[in-house]
């Protein structure tokens, strides 16, 4: 005989016990923003308690974003997964993270992963793009991997490759936090939420007529009476620096900058209502909780004015990593033009002195702008923009009606506002950055940012509710390059990520355009 018994039995117990992975589609898997390429092999990777993460020896610095992907799939799956450098991962199973310096064509955010029935293999050419590619992993997980409680497996990934990488290097989202305040535990929700979706750059409006919300050590008044207030009234707050720092390396962790936004010289009444002598007539304002815009100026004609925004910038620079500093410059209708030129231009100057590139709502077109400044188009009026593009300036496209995210859904919305229209979920996907402002090409734009200013928005369940569905059409719009994107095929991904949004805990507005399942 061959065999004898033991032996036959032992090898049935051994064929049991090492199931066959479950065919997976991957092309059929929803994935959002669409990566670039995609090839499905109709396999799978089973990640079970016994599987580990590698990097390679020398590259150590790939522990963190390791152990992110751990802790990101620990309280779903309860495994305690293990980060181990070695000589050799590409010879181990389980999950393996490289930088591969060879891989230049994928710039600083594109990846590569291909998964077999062995391994999970993301590559990069930088920690960005291995960051990025981290975010697929997690989508091709069921989306209970999303869950904080512990769920039941197994946790099976489609095997097959994909290519990715951004059409576009700006991506991001602003969060008005002036209008009404948010905590530093907010800001790190909104932080994980555009994240999740690839966005790179978290702009923060600190300043406006309702609020100071920043520390300026130089000018303790702007937030001790300034932040103390916000829109209807009622107790506000800041940012100590200590808490920014905080913010600013939370997003770095994600790979996503922080550009901070010093509003003037309009939407600075908070300012003008801490220190009298900022004002031209030098009485100091009454703090403001109403909604009007375009009522207050800083003197452009006073000397103390720009020793203010020395301090405040030459403050802010030195605790933003980032190489952008916003100034805001819009709507400052109280504002002569004449003095709004002059003022921005000094501005200008001061940002540049302290390290910076300038940033600006697209308004800041009036002025002599330097072609490293970058100019936010938001309003209708494309002419801010064409003046931009003549001084060789990038633009950064937030058109109101298409990417404000505080703009009401429709007239039943119960949050934001209408003064741009209505933004249903496929008014905000439905529209291509190039094609936006005529005159305005792919070559003068650097991506997509989307605001949600927070009038109406006191929470962040109402923040949630105006960003979800529609920030994931936004990361999509600037990230993939699809010729035949459209939202027909767009709506059913979308509608096919409600209990990803479950999991997550996303309170999201269920428009009823898209096919939720
Ligand atoms: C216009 S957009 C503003 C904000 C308002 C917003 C409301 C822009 C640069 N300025 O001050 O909050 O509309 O949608």
């Amino acid at each position: 005989r061959l065999f004898n018994l033991s032996q036959v039995l032992l090898f049935a117990v051994l064929l049991f016990s090492c199931k066959t992975p479950t065919p997976k589609d991957l092309s059929k898997e929803n994935l959002i923003p669409k990566p670039a390429s995609l090839v499905a092999t109709g396999s799978s990777f089973e990640w079970t308690e016994k599987t580990n993460i590698y990097v390679s020896v020398g590259q150590e610095e790939l522990k963190a974003i390791a152990k992110y992907l751990a802790d990101f799939i620990a309280p779903a799956t309860g495994f305690n997964t293990e980060v181990n450098a070695v000589k050799n991962p590409n010879s181990k199973k389980g999950i393996v993270l490289l930088l591969n310096r060879e891989l230049t064509a994928l710039g600083d955010e594109g990846y590569q992963l291909n998964i077999t029935e062995k391994r999970v293999v993301l590559e990069a050419y930088q920690l960005a793009g291995l960051f990025r590619g981290l975010q697929t992993i997690r989508q091709l997980f069921p989306a209970r991997i999303e869950s904080k409680d512990l769920q039941a497996g197994p946790w099976e990934l489609a095997s097959g490759t994909i290519e990715d990488k951004p059409e576009y290097g700006y991506r991001g989202a602003m969060l008005d936090v002036v209008r009404h305040f948010f905590d530093v535990a907010d800001v790190k929700r909104f932080i994980d939420l555009i994240a999740a979706y690839k966005m790179n750059v978290l702009h923060l409006h600190l300043t406006d007529d309702q609020g100071w919300r920043i520390e300026i050590k130089a000018w303790p008044n702007l937030t001790k009476h300034g932040g103390s207030t916000q829109v209807d009234g009622g107790k506000a707050g800041f940012y100590t620096q200590a808490e920014y720092s905080e913010i600013v390396k939370y997003a770095l962790e994600r790979y996503i900058t922080v550009i901070p936004e010093i509003d003037m010289p309009g939407h600075t009444n908070a300012a003008l209502a801490s220190y009298a002598e900022l004002n031209a007539d030098g009485k100091a304002r009454d703090l403001y909780t109403g909604t009007d815009v375009g009522f207050s100026t800083l003197d452009a004609n006073k000397e103390i004015t720009y020793k203010f925004i020395d301090d405040v910038i030459g403050e802010l620079a030195a605790i933003t990593p980032g190489e952008y500093i916003h100034i805001g410059g819009d709507e400052s209708n109280a504002t002569k033009r004449k003095d709004y030129i002059s003022f921005v231009n000094r501005v200008q100057d001061i940002v540049n002195a302290h390290g910076k590139k300038m940033m600006g709502w697209a308004d800041i077109s009036a002025a002599n702008l330097k072609d490293n400044t970058i100019a936010q188009f938001w309003h209708t009026r494309t002419k801010t923009a064409l003046d931009a593009v003549k001084q060789n300036v990038k633009i950064i496209m937030s058109p109101a009606k298409r990417a404000y995210m505080d703009i009401q859904y429709d007239s039943l919305c119960h949050l934001g506002l209408h003064w741009a229209g209505y933004t249903e979920v496929d008014d905000a996907y439905d529209w291509t950055l190039e094609s936006n402002v005529k005159g305005i090409s792919k070559k003068d734009i650097i991506g997509i940012e989307a605001p949600l200013w927070t009038e109406t928005v006191e929470t962040i369940d109402d923040i949630e509710y105006l960003v979800f569905p529609r920030l994931p059409g936004y990361a999509e719009l600037a990230w993939s390059n699809h010729p035949d994107k459209s939202w027909v095929e767009y709506k059913i991904r979308l509608g096919k990520q409600k209990s990803r949004f479950e999991h997550m805990g996303i309170n999201y507005y269920p428009s009823a355009l898209v096919p939720w399942e």
